[in-house]
């Protein structure tokens, strides 16, 4: 029996749903619309499938085809961003991060992530979170101009000797250094983490540096810039070392203690449709369209931060060089909240965001988030940016009167039949 009829609510909520980001503007910067072949494959019989260990080395029967699918996810991983070794299980970026720490560090060992309010991320040592709480987490921001303080970066690394320095971000519009954080890094002798969650995407497409050869260990979600599935990858240089034999904490073996730290450390059973949807993905990222595509998400962020300055609204950094923006609310008559809500009314969704340096609290902070990934996916360029601009100005400006931002949704509407969801692949 099919999902309509038997479970009509369910059914009607995906296509309520469906409905909604069609005739919307998706701007969530770490959203994107995958391909039909990566829901295909997310839909498939693969989820029934329980193959605890890895390919070749299974606590369960019948692994046969789930070995070939997580091995071809590995190698495609592995050929796109030129690491030697890569893991595919973790079920998300927070579970990849973990596997991490739980890999290279001790409960009480210090730890050294960006702020997430300065645009860092929870599993980069937020108080509240595992990595703030398990481990000793020390903390650097951003300068007042937006830019990640290297200096400061640079002095806690020294006064407080982390065992793992994180880097990357969930906010931030410029592009990371990987080189000068591993430099910080080996003198005080830290791994690196470089999380590229963000900014995969726009790796895999030549956009922005990759951190794999220069970070000891990486770490990306796979549905981002990246447009895969929901998911994640750990990759490093090293090879895993044949099961059961016991390995030191050391660089060269990052790679088995990491595959370790995921099972039996963490999780259990893969998620094979998961898995196989990544391999999917991958494949689609090698493809020369996808380097068009990563060129044109920036570029169409940058028309966008462009028009957005023109119009008077202050940048987080003055600009953006990746498929972000984090716009300063604070000189306008409208705070983050407001202007999340005032644009979801317009069909346009964003989150509100704090600002480095924010005067106001996280829930309702001066910041929104945006990022062009999604409408990018949807064959949007500059001359939509422009249009999108515009939408943008007039519904904040008009964030009180319904009518007007009810009138910018039809805009929405209108504008959005000549975009469909899927990705153009070739
Ligand atoms: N939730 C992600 C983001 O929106 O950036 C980070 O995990």
């Amino acid at each position: 029996m099919k999902l309509q009829q038997q479970d009509p609510q369910i059914y009607d909520l995906i296509k309520k749903e469906i409905t909604r980001q069609k005739e919307g503007l998706e701007m969530i910067p770490s959203e994107n619309h995958t391909s039909e072949a990566v829901l295909e494959a997310l839909g498939s019989r693969l989820t029934d499938k329980y193959s605890e260990g890895y390919p070749g080395m299974r606590y369960y029967g019948g692994c046969e085809n789930v070995d070939v699918v997580e091995n071809l996810a590995r190698d495609r991983a592995k050929e796109l961003f030129g690491a030697s070794w890569a893991n595919v299980q973790a079920h998300s970026g927070c579970p990849a991060n973990q596997a991490v720490y739980f890999a290279l560090c001790d409960p009480g060992d210090t730890v050294m992530g960006l702020k997430l309010f300065h645009g860092g991320h929870m599993t980069h040592g937020l108080k509240l979170n595992f990595s703030g709480t398990i481990y000793h987490s020390v903390q650097y921001g951003c300068r007042e101009d937006g830019f990640i303080d290297l200096d400061e970066m640079r002095s806690l690394a020294h006064e407080h000797k982390p065992k793992l320095i994180v880097t990357g971000g969930s906010a931030y519009p410029q592009i990371y250094e990987w080189a000068k954080y591993k430099e910080i890094a080996d003198e005080v002798g830290a791994y690196l983490l470089a999380d590229m969650s963000h900014v995969a995407g726009l790796v895999a497409g030549g956009m922005h540096p990759n951190p794999v050869g220069i970070a000891d260990v990486v770490t990306t979600t796979t549905h981002k810039t990246l447009r895969g599935p929901r998911g994640a990858i750990i990759m490093a240089n090293g090879n895993p070392s044949t099961p059961l034999t016991k390995v030191e904490r050391s660089k060269e073996n990052i790679p088995t203690l990491v595959d370790r730290a995921i099972i039996p450390g963490l999780q259990g059973g893969p998620h094979n449709h998961q898995t196989a949807a990544i391999a999917v993905a991958l494949k689609e990222a090698r493809q020369p369209a996808f380097k068009n595509y990563a060129k044109q998400i920036v570029v169409n962020a940058k028309t966008l931060a462009e028009e957005l300055l023109s119009k008077g609204y202050q940048l987080v950094t003055g600009g953006t060089e990746t498929h972000l923006l984090l716009i300063n609310l604070g000189n306008k008559d409208i705070t983050g909240k407001q202007g999340e809500k005032a644009l979801g009314l317009a069909g346009i969704t964003v989150n509100k965001n704090t600002i480095p340096h924010d005067p106001r609290k996280p829930f309702d902070p001066s910041g929104i988030r945006l990022g062009t990934p999604a409408l990018t996916t949807r064959g949007m360029k500059e001359a939509e940016m422009r249009v999108v601009a515009n939408m943008i100005d007039r519904a904040l400006t008009n964030h009180g009167d319904e009518n007007a931002l009810t009138r910018i949704h039809d805009e929405v509407k209108e504008m959005t039949k000549n975009f469909p969801l899927s990705p153009k692949l070739a």
